[in-house]
């Protein structure tokens, strides 16, 4: 008889959805993270994926864009290195017609037509966050305190709205001061050398805190300051932001003292906007995934349950 299998042999060929995404680059564990997420839940979504790293530059990303566009690709999706400079290409992939999702950063254009939806975390309020948290911390303690920056990369959404939802909470103490702020780009080899170049400074002018833009740069860090002879998470008070699996690991070991989650694991929730777009379904312009802060003390115990 005709079995379903014989059917799907002469039935006509499904169409697959093509997504063109655009990725960043490869800088942090929460980068392999998203990228992981991503291609995953495409393969389970049955969507083909084609993905080109960007290696931090804007400008791979512009070619990539418009490889997606050569090849006719159904959706574009872009995780923006920076957030200015977008308009132009935006316009390009409008006259061809393809939707596009921003996802993880966000761009800065003036008209938000160009885009479908931007699936990202709200990077204010984890900086907003990791102040509240510091404020807690030093609530008995006076001042003056000396804070340090690890920025992330310049001109990205995450650092520049981190860096100031931080400022914005911590202005109420006006003792508490970030007397140093430099960009170690998200990676961990930087954040150990920009670390230890900011602790090459006489003792009195020694930060007392460290806020690092990412996990990444945080670890990098605690190797500079153990280097340097003082005690992470002792000598210095350790926030940052990601919640990777090692961070957590050194939140036990007591050298970190709070991590602000920024959730990687977007894949899902990108597919199902490539579904519903091109079942000409009207997304919401925003979406935001749940996320949470954790301190040394929960940190034993989410260990076993964090993904990444
Ligand atoms: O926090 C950092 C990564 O854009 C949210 O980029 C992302 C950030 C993340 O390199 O680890």
């Amino acid at each position: 008889g005709i079995t379903s299998e014989m059917y799907r042999t002469i039935g006509p060929p499904p169409t697959r959805i093509v997504l063109g995404f655009s990725q960043l680059g490869t800088e942090s564990s929460w980068r392999m993270a998203n990228t992981a997420s991503i291609q995953s839940a495409a393969e389970e979504a049955g969507i083909t994926l084609l993905m080109e790293n960007a290696e931090q530059s804007q400008e791979k990303q512009f070619e990539a864009i418009r490889s997606f566009i050569r090849q006719k690709v159904d959706i574009i999706a872009i995780a923006p290195v920076v957030q200015s400079g977008w308009e132009p290409i935006l316009q390009e992939v409008k006259q061809a017609g393809i939707p596009v999702v921003i996802i993880d950063r966000a761009v800065d254009v003036k008209d938000n037509a160009l885009y479908v939806t931007f699936i990202g975390s709200d990077f204010f309020e984890e900086g907003v966050k990791a102040g509240k948290y510091l404020l807690d911390k030093l609530r008995n303690q006076p001042g003056p305190v000396r804070i340090a920056e690890l920025q992330g990369t310049k001109g990205s959404t995450p650092s520049i709205d981190r860096g100031e939802g931080f400022r914005s909470v911590i202005k109420e103490r006006p003792d508490l001061k970030i007397t140093q702020s430099d960009p170690a780009d998200f990676t961990e080899h930087q954040g150990y050398a920009v670390m230890k170049k900011l602790l090459e400074v006489p003792k009195q002018e020694q930060p007392s805190v460290l806020f690092a833009h990412n996990d990444d740069m945080a670890i990098g860090a605690v190797r500079a300051i153990e280097e340097a002879g003082l005690q992470p998470g002792e000598d210095m008070i350790i926030i940052s932001i990601d919640g990777t699996r090692k961070a957590f690991e050194q939140m036990v070991e007591g050298k970190i003292n709070a991590v602000v989650e920024c959730n990687p694991l977007l894949g899902p929730l990108l597919m199902q906007a490539a579904k519903e777009i091109m079942a000409g379904r009207t997304l919401p312009k925003r979406m935001v995934p749940q996320e949470d802060i954790f301190t040394k003390e929960m940190a034993g115990d989410e260990l076993a349950r964090r993904k990444f």
